[in-house]
């Protein structure tokens, strides 16, 4: 069950699932952005600031918003095609395109990371912390590579260019595929940097070898951000895999045990890191689950249900992955 607005106000972001009927409890100038779900249309998300709509189908029952929520006053603005608000700590933006058919994705997304940087740099918020990133037909091909590894290429070109140092700050992210036109890239912004934790059973996706992509995933598998009194910790999309390699590719039960096993050794690693107990002591647990074949949704809602904790709101969503043989990923925010 997603239960009503549970966030903690006090914290300068909070971030919460809301059913689309209890959105009008929402006052605008408290609202960094909106993101909708399964099926939620942008006109259901009247609000002045950033508002996305993702072209995910769940069952009928994930059609939900996730609530960016700010403690202090917003102020929106519009650059281009990035819908972006700010509170003087955070900047959140929502980046919408159209992809011209005669254009390589890579270009595209090497265009749109760097309109990306140059907005958060000049508006003084230069940290990223965290990207969701939606693209449709992420498995076909275009010239000899697949979309996801084009979209990579242009992901670390735009990164590469702007800091030699790029892979000690990487945010973290997800790419999920979509079945409609159109590109959409959120993103998560902020004055200070957050630390970015990595997963001791994982190769770093920086470091993945060539056989993925000619330029390697620009992500780190989590970030651990201090908003005030609340911690937040953005966990990366989350997949069966061990090393560099997928582990389990036709098996669906041991693709969920192996990431319980992952997100556990991600917070283990940011408890060490921070001193926090992300693991026994998160008082919020939001997580998604995309899951590649919509036949497989009840079988991992029934898995994930006997699994997790109870602080737990979780949304199942329909969507494409980055490697064919991945079947599902788990992304979250945990807070303490
Ligand atoms: C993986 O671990 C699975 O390219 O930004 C997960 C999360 C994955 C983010 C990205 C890719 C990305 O490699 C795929």
């Amino acid at each position: 069950m997603i239960p009503s607005p549970n966030c903690n106000q006090q914290s300068v972001v909070a971030v919460s699932y809301m059913y689309p009927d209890a959105l009008d409890r929402v006052h605008d100038n408290d609202v960094l952005a909106l993101i909708g779900y399964g099926g939620l249309a942008r006109e259901q998300l009247a609000v002045p600031c950033p508002v996305a709509a993702i072209a995910l189908s769940g069952p009928k029952s994930a059609e939900t918003a996730e609530v960016w929520l700010s403690a202090d006053p917003v102020t929106v603005g519009q650059q281009d095609h990035i819908a972006y608000s700010l509170n003087g700590d955070a900047l959140f933006g929502v980046c919408q395109l159209h992809e011209p058919t005669n254009v390589l994705l890579d270009s595209l997304i090497h265009q749109t990371y760097r309109d990306i940087l140059g907005l958060i740099r000049h508006q003084g918020y230069p940290c990223l912390l965290r990207m969701w990133n939606y693209l449709p037909a992420i498995g076909e091909r275009q010239k000899q590579l697949d979309r996801y590894q084009r979209f990579c290429m242009g992901r670390y070109q735009a990164l590469a260019e702007s800091d030699p140092k790029f892979e000690d700050t990487l945010p973290a992210a997800s790419v999920i595929g979509t079945s409609e036109p159109g590109i959409t890239i959120c993103f998560l912004a902020a004055r200070e940097r957050g630390i970015p934790v990595e997963n001791p059973r994982q190769t770093s996706a920086y470091h993945y070898p060539r056989q993925y992509s000619p330029r390697s995933p620009s992500f780190s598998r989590a970030m651990v951000k201090a908003w005030g009194s609340n911690v937040h910790l953005y966990l990366s999309g989350t997949a069966s895999i061990v090393g560099h390699e997928t582990c389990h590719p036709e098996n669906l039960e041991a693709q969920v045990n192996e990431i319980l096993r992952n997100t556990d050794a991600v917070l283990e690693e940011a408890n060490r890191l921070t001193g926090e107990d992300f693991r026994e002591r998160s008082r919020q647990r939001l997580l998604k689950i995309f899951v590649r074949r919509l036949r497989d949704v009840e079988k991992v809602r029934d898995m994930l249900t006997q699994q997790l904790e109870d602080e737990s709101s979780v949304l199942y969503l329909h969507g494409d992955l980055c490697r064919p043989d991945l079947l599902l990923e788990i992304e979250a925010v945990y807070t303490v």
